[in-house]
């Protein structure tokens, strides 16, 4: 066991909901989770890539070099990323690949359970317009991916000096009959990026005014310098007679297994390179959630949503969310080798009239109107990769 600096996390307030069924209707939409593995495609053509350089405008200080794929079977995934520290730096690589593996979505009358990528099948990858982009985007793939370089308020400030934040970011629309899903890839000119599901659209008929969740299943294969070097960790903050203490331990013992986010220990997953920067210390990235609740489900193949983040060795056909307790079963060694980490983004739904629900004479839901963006997502953050503070004076 190793004793960690604690970086400040972000969290969100753990919301308590109540479930209000006005609906009338008893729904018997009910998908299973794919058997096959969706989205498996190997690294070759199709993948494109980007490099930006931080400042926008210059001169270069960092600069992300990104591959993404885009269609209709994985959505929007990148496919590689790589982040230069300095301008006289190399490239070091950071991701081999992140996507979306499934995206679950359970009603609250325990019957209707979505799968919106491995069963339903019938969604597409969108066409944007420059209306979607916005003043600072442009569209890439006929209108696939959006491209922006956003400003995303101040990254830094002391008194008279500032930095403001600018990312990188990349997006796509899966539309998926009733309900539009906005899969978002930020990278930051600090080092961090973050991945973010959006879920928006109509709520879904004969259950508009019932709560459900939106559950983005991410797989997320970091490859730091060495992939066959990386380790992953869990890192919990802890106060006890007034003294609080970090702990860094091997994430489920270094066995791929699970493990539960607890609100009161700020925790995190770490994965660490044995590289190590100018100061001596291993490069690693930590996976900041930024998340209101934990959901757990009970049914049918649903053990998956037992724990918020999983660990396992790195398989090439291990992609599907669902099948995580079937491969960890395998108690495979996740210390000094190729891990990938997945993590479960919840977004709790409980309609309300900006839905757009009216309720009939004889209590029946009447719809107009729409489901705004509701979001879920994490950051991926830097340690160590630099020797410094980046990008200031
Ligand atoms: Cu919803």
């Amino acid at each position: 066991m190793r004793k960690g600096r604690f970086a400040a996390g972000l969290l969100g307030a753990a919301a308590a909901v109540v479930f209000l069924s006005l609906s009338a209707h008893s729904p018997h939409t009910t998908a299973q989770p794919s058997k096959v593995r969706p989205g498996l495609k190997p690294p070759g053509p199709g993948i494109y890539e980007i490099v930006q350089e931080f400042p926008v405008g210059g001169p270069m200080q960092t600069a992300w070099k990104v591959r993404y794929a885009a269609n209709a079977r994985v959505g929007l995934m990148i496919a590689g990323a790589w982040f230069k520290t300095g301008p006289r730096d190399g490239w070091t690589k950071i991701l081999e690949n992140v996507r979306l593996s499934e995206i679950f979505v359970p009603y609250n009358d325990g019957e209707t359970r979505l799968y919106d990528i491995g069963a339903a099948g019938a969604y597409s990858l969108e066409r944007h317009t420059q209306a979607d982009a916005g003043p600072n985007g442009k569209l890439l793939h006929n209108g696939q991916v959006v491209r922006e370089l956003r400003d995303d308020g101040v990254l830094w400030k002391y008194y008279n000096q500032v930095r403001r934040a600018q990312d990188l970011t990349l997006w796509a629309t899966l539309g998926a009959t009733n309900y539009n899903y906005i899969t978002e890839y930020s990278f930051r000119c600090d080092g961090s990026f973050s991945c973010r599901l959006g879920s928006t659209g109509k709520n879904l008929s004969n259950h508009e005014t019932m709560g459900h969740m939106h559950h983005g299943c991410w797989r997320i294969d970091l490859d730091l310098g060495d992939p066959q070097h990386n380790s992953a960790y869990l890192v919990k903050w802890a106060e006890r007679k007034g003294k609080a203490k970090d702990t860094v331990e091997p994430f489920n013992n270094g066995v791929e297994g699970g493990a539960v986010w607890n609100a009161e220990e700020f925790t995190r997953v770490r994965i660490q390179s044995n590289q190590k920067n100018a100061q001596g210390n291993f490069t690693s990235y930590e996976l900041v959630p930024l998340r209101h609740g934990s959901p757990r489900h009970r049914g049918h193949r649903e053990e998956f949503t037992h724990h918020d983040f999983w660990v396992t060795p790195y398989v090439w056909n291990e992609q599907y969310y669902v099948n995580l307790p079937q491969y960890v079963a395998k108690k495979r060694r996740i210390t000094d080798t190729n891990v990938v980490l997945w993590y479960l983004t919840s977004a709790y739904h409980l309609p309300r009239d900006e839905d757009g629900i009216f309720l009939g004479p004889n209590g029946q839901a009447q719809v107009r109107g729409v489901a705004l963006a509701t979001w879920c997502g994490f950051e991926m953050r830097p340690r160590n990769l630099f020797e410094k503070s980046p990008l200031y004076p």
